[in-house]
């Protein structure tokens, strides 16, 4: 099948596992955002469903972040539709009532972790070859406040303003220094070690979890949702400019040459 997600849902856990299979590097593209969104709306609905595990079935790749190819060279109606779901991923996973864990497989720039962060833990496979940040600026473009303010949530201020000002990629073991990945364990255990650290988190009593976590992101979520179409307009009319349109085809060919 074309799927570009598939959940496997154990019904005597209660944990699903989403596998983002979306060759070659999970990009977040219009489509793949969609089916997320079905996907997750259907285990939140799901009472038997109280975790999720998210996680690559490519080699060396958690998610490379947005489809830069829904950004570059489509219409301001293509751009809107397609940021509006990149704002439901958000919304819809930093909200969630799940107990959510990023097993991180892989590589993780940009909106790869925004999901990451977007979880309540994440586990990343300890090989300093793969990395994880929000590289935005690198790009020529600007992380948006939600992800700017859900990096600081997780790693605090002065660590998001150097790391966002540079545009820093954090190999998986800087990453743990700083707190953006909370465990590294060998690739092999990533998923197993998911699974264990779920085991713990379920042992909480359900609405005693939500109501902390939503305390602890509610107001963040509060300010995207007041600002939405603010921040929908913002984004297609930067984007849609001649200068970052010139900078993402230069860091296009920038990722064809350095693979050559
Ligand atoms: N979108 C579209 N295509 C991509 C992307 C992407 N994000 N990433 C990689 N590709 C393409 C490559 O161009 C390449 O295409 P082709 O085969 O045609 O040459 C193919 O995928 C495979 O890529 P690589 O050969 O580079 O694969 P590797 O396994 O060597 O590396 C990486 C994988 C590490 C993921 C690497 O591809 C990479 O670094 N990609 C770029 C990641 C990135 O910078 N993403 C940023 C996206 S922007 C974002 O997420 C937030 C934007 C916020 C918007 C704010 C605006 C206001």
């Amino acid at each position: 099948s074309s799927a570009k997600i598939k959940v496997d849902l154990d019904a005597s856990t209660g944990v699903a596992v989403m596998w983002m299979q979306s060759p070659p590097v999970n990009s977040l593209s219009l489509d793949f955002l969609t089916e997320f969104a079905i996907s997750l709306e259907k285990l939140e609905m799901d009472r038997s469903c109280r975790g999720l595990i998210i996680t690559s079935t490519l080699p060396k790749v958690f998610s490379a972040g947005l489809d830069i190819m829904d950004m570059y060279g489509k219409s301001p109606e293509h751009c809107g539709e397609f940021w509006k779901a990149v704002q439901e991923m958000w919304l819809k996973l930093y909200g969630s009532n799940m107990v959510t864990i990023a097993a991180i497989n892989g590589s993780s720039p940009a909106g790869g972790c925004l999901m990451s962060m977007a979880c309540d833990y994440r586990i990343m496979a300890d090989n300093p070859r793969y990395s994880i940040g929000l590289n935005e600026t690198k790009l020529g473009i600007v992380a948006p406040f939600w992800f700017k303010d859900t990096m600081v949530n997780t790693v605090g201020h002065r660590t998001t303003e150097i790391a966002l000002e540079l545009g820093l990629l954090y190999t998986s073991p800087e990453a743990l220094k700083i707190g953006l990945v909370d465990q590294l364990v060998p690739e092999e255990q990533v998923l197993t070690t998911a699974t264990e650290t779920m085991t713990k988190w379920l042992a909480i009593p359900d609405h005693a979890r939500q109501i902390t976590k939503s305390m602890m992101r509610k107001q963040t979520i509060d300010k995207l949702l007041a600002n939405r179409e603010a921040d929908t307009h913002n984004f297609v009319s930067f984007i849609t400019k001649d200068s970052i349109q010139r900078s993402l085809r230069m860091y296009l060919e920038m990722l064809k040459k350095r693979k050559a």
